[in-house]
């Protein structure tokens, strides 16, 4: 028996090269296909967060302006928002495969241009995927960083788009060229890997529908069936419908409600009590509530309508807007301020009922804000004073 100990390869700079990737479908035609997707999906992901956050946080000189109508508004932008935004998650680890071996170009800096170019690139990966990253983890309402959702989930968002329109506008030529399934002047493109390409295409596709199939139905409810993976399902909860944030988790107790009074602030200030509440004219509204993070259900509330409160303290519905403020102690959805569409809304009500009975402590007894095309984080719950603005 003989042994041979291979000898240690020699290293030469050339041997430090990375790999050549051989590899099929990471070419500029698969990219392209891939990227337009991709694009696809963060611009409505982008435009309709964009919908949210200016509902949700409106400068003061459109607050009075936000409409109420269509009252399934909210509910549909944000379910796009979040199904777009899970469907971006498989878009683009497809779109990273296929573009990833030049991560490993060499030389890794020709030139100032290419520098930059790289430089433009790893800005827009590293934000794409903080922001599909920040966001999934939203939805399960799980927050291991020491910064806050909202601010930062909104800046990252234009960093993206900024470096999205970059990214197009230097690969135009590329695109352009790749943009049809012959590509232009490219006779380097195999014709067998056309159809690796269409399996490519399809499994993403696949991926996309099922992700979505299993998620959608939380926000699209024909398709609640479906709702396996979406962390909240449109049917679990007292009631019949999620609970964000429990009566518990908001230090709500029974014996501070033993003393409940609603008191309404405005030129003709005035307390009532729940019977008295039960006294007034009733109206009844059929409205979803539509979660920031993607879920909606559509229920039928029953209680006095907002801007009947207003008028009886002497506010002008449709000139004024509403401070509402919650029993809660503290939490940033305590206080919330109402629009005049909002407040001026027949739909608009401070809700007794939910379906018939009356609410459970964690949909907001004794009273609650429902009103139309608003995020949820907006439907106050235990709420105790309105004033007039
Ligand atoms: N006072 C108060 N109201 C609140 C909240 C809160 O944390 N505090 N959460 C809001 C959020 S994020 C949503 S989605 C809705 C959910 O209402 P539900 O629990 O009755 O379904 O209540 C809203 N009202
Ligand atoms: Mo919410």
């Amino acid at each position: 028996m003989s042994f041979r100990i291979p000898r240690p390869p020699r290293i030469v700079p050339s041997e430090l090269r990375p790999p050549a990737f051989t590899g099929r479908l990471h070419d500029a035609r698969t990219a392209t296909a891939v990227g337009r997707w991709l694009g696809a999906a963060f611009a409505v992901c982008f435009l309709t967060g964009l919908i949210s956050h200016y509902l949700q946080h409106p400068p003061d000189w459109l607050a009075n302006h936000l409409p109420a109508r269509p009252a399934w508004g909210y509910r549909l932008t944000q379910g796009l928002h979040v199904a777009s935004g899970l469907a971006a998650i498989a878009l683009l680890l497809v779109k990273l495969w296929t573009v990833y071996p030049r991560l490993f170009v060499w030389p890794p800096l020709r030139s100032v241009r290419h520098a930059l170019e790289r430089l433009s690139v790893a800005v827009l990966v590293a934000s794409a995927v903080f922001q599909v990253l920040t966001g999934l983890l939203n939805i399960v309402q799980w927050y291991p960083w020491p910064f806050s959702f909202v601010p930062v989930h909104f800046a990252v968002a234009w960093v993206v788009a900024g470096s999205i329109l970059l990214h197009v506008a230097v690969k135009a030529p590329e695109i352009s060229a790749h943009w049809s399934r012959r590509s232009k002047g490219t006779l380097a493109l195999p014709a067998e890997d056309v159809s690796d390409r269409r399996s490519l295409l399809l499994g993403m596709g696949a991926a996309v529908g099922v992700v979505t199939l299993t998620t959608v139905g939380q926000s699209f409810t024909p398709l609640k069936t479906f709702d396996l993976l979406a962390p909240r399902h449109p049917d679990h909860g007292p009631q019949g419908l999620p609970v964000n944030r429990t009566a518990a988790a908001a230090g709500i107790s029974a014996p501070a409600l033993r003393t409940w009074r609603l008191d309404v602030v405005g030129p003709r200030p005035y307390a009532l009590t729940l019977d008295d509440l039960y006294a007034m004219p009733p109206a009844t509204s059929d409205l979803p509530i539509a979660c920031v993070e993607g879920w909606s259900v559509q229920a039928r509330w029953a209680g006095v309508r907002v801007r009947d409160l207003v008028a009886r303290a002497g506010g002008r519905p449709g000139r004024d807007a509403v401070r509402v403020t919650s029993l809660e102690a503290s939490g940033a959805y305590r206080v919330m301020e109402m629009g005049t569409e909002y407040v001026d809304d027949p739909l608009t009500l401070l809700a007794l009922t939910l379906n018939g009975q009356q609410l459970s402590l964690d949909h907001g007894f004794p009273a609650r804000i429902i009103a139309p095309n608003r995020p949820g984080v907006l439907q106050t719950k235990w709420v105790h004073r309105l004033e007039v603005l």
